[in-house]
């Protein structure tokens, strides 16, 4: 990903660390951002010369300070009293203008992403304690697929994210690419995004939801259109079958255990509804929510003690010997 970004290395000066492109609402990589960054610039431009007007006139009164004033409510400067309404005045008539100006520029800035584009996908996005469902849905049924916390999507096409919620309020925020959006129970809300190019988008739900809101993460991954129908392709297919023994075994443990109570693998006798779909967890870049990378052994760990790598996660331990886990966790990782 792009190292510095211009504007970042201004922030950077300061000692504030906005120089790295991830997750960054100043290195805009679409449409939306790019409206949402301008406002910014032009909000912070318009405060901060606000900002130095009124330094300078201080200075400048203080400098100008006269000794001897006349006390002025006994001698009364009627050319004195006139410049002072005159001045308060235009003060007000400024902050006034300055905030219908800004209204407006807002106003305008969300009209142009609020209004319906039209667009090639649909994915429905929804929000649990504290991961993400993600749903490619289609008019066939058998072009329907789901994954969690990943969302690829083609570049250069505006897609639709349809949000729903059953728990608590979430919000969804990838801020290289769009501004926030809620997701409401009982409400459905979406947000169109669009990225320019291949790449990887980090983004974060926004909106506190319980205990673990900070490990409720989520990539946006934009790649080429032949890059994502091949993703796409391989998403549809159901689970790769167990090719050895100890894969075979590992998915022995899965279905019988409590596993398959909780999680679908299609193409298995796997299919609860309560936690994330693994029918191709091995294609996926993280492990709960981008809680950490996902390897061999963050997965044995997170399998053996969900809570310590995530607690009061909605995923209980489950007791498993060590050749079990082992079996379980190698075969999840085969599941490409
Ligand atoms: C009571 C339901 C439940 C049971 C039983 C359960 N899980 Fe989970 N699992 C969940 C939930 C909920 C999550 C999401 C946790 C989070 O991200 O906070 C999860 C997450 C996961 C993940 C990470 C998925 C991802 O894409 O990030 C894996 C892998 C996983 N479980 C494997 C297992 C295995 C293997 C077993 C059996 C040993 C198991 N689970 C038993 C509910 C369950
Ligand atoms: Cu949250």
């Amino acid at each position: 990903m792009r190292a510095c970004a211009v504007r970042g290395s201004f922030f950077a000066s300061l000692g504030l660390s906005a120089c790295s492109s991830v997750q960054s609402a100043l290195a805009p990589e679409g449409d939306t951002a790019r409206a949402i960054l301008q406002l910014f610039w032009f909000f912070t431009a318009v405060c901060a010369a606000v900002w130095l007007i009124v330094m300078v006139l201080m200075v400048v009164a203080v400098a100008r300070r006269r000794v001897a004033v006349p006390d002025p409510v006994l001698e009364p400067d009627p050319v004195q009293e006139r410049r002072i309404g005159w001045i308060i005045g235009g003060g007000i008539a400024a902050t006034i203008a300055i905030f219908v100006v800004f209204t407006i520029a807002s106003f305008l800035t969300n009209k142009s992403f609020a209004e319906p584009r039209p667009h090639g996908l649909i994915v429905k996005v929804t929000g649990h304690q504290w991961w993400w469902q993600v749903d490619y849905e289609a008019h066939e049924p058998d072009q329907t697929f789901q994954t969690a916390n990943e969302i690829h999507i083609p570049v250069g096409q505006p897609v639709k994210l349809d949000f729903e919620s059953p728990d608590v309020i979430h919000s969804f925020w990838v801020p290289n690419l769009a501004g926030k959006q809620d997701l409401i129970p009982g409400r459905y809300t979406s947000l169109t995004i669009e990225a320019d190019k291949p790449g990887i988008y980090r983004g974060q739900c926004a909106e506190y939801c319980g205990i673990q809101h900070a490990h409720m993460a989520m990539y946006v991954v934009a790649q080429t259109a032949s890059d994502f129908s091949q993703w796409r392709a391989q998403q549809l297919k159901p689970a790769q079958a167990p090719n050895n023994a100890e894969l075979r075994h590992g998915q022995q443990v899965f279905q019988s255990g409590a596993c398959a109570m909780c999680h679908t693998i299609t193409g298995t006798n796997a299919g609860g509804q309560v936690g994330p779909d693994l029918t191709h967890f091995g294609s996926r870049m993280t492990i709960a929510a981008g809680t950490a990378r996902n390897s061999l052994g963050n997965l044995s760990g997170w399998i053996a003690d969900p809570q310590r790598m995530k607690p009061y996660t909605r995923m209980p331990p489950v007791a498993l010997t060590g050749p079990d886990l082992l079996a379980v966790s190698h075969y999840l990782e085969s599941l490409k």
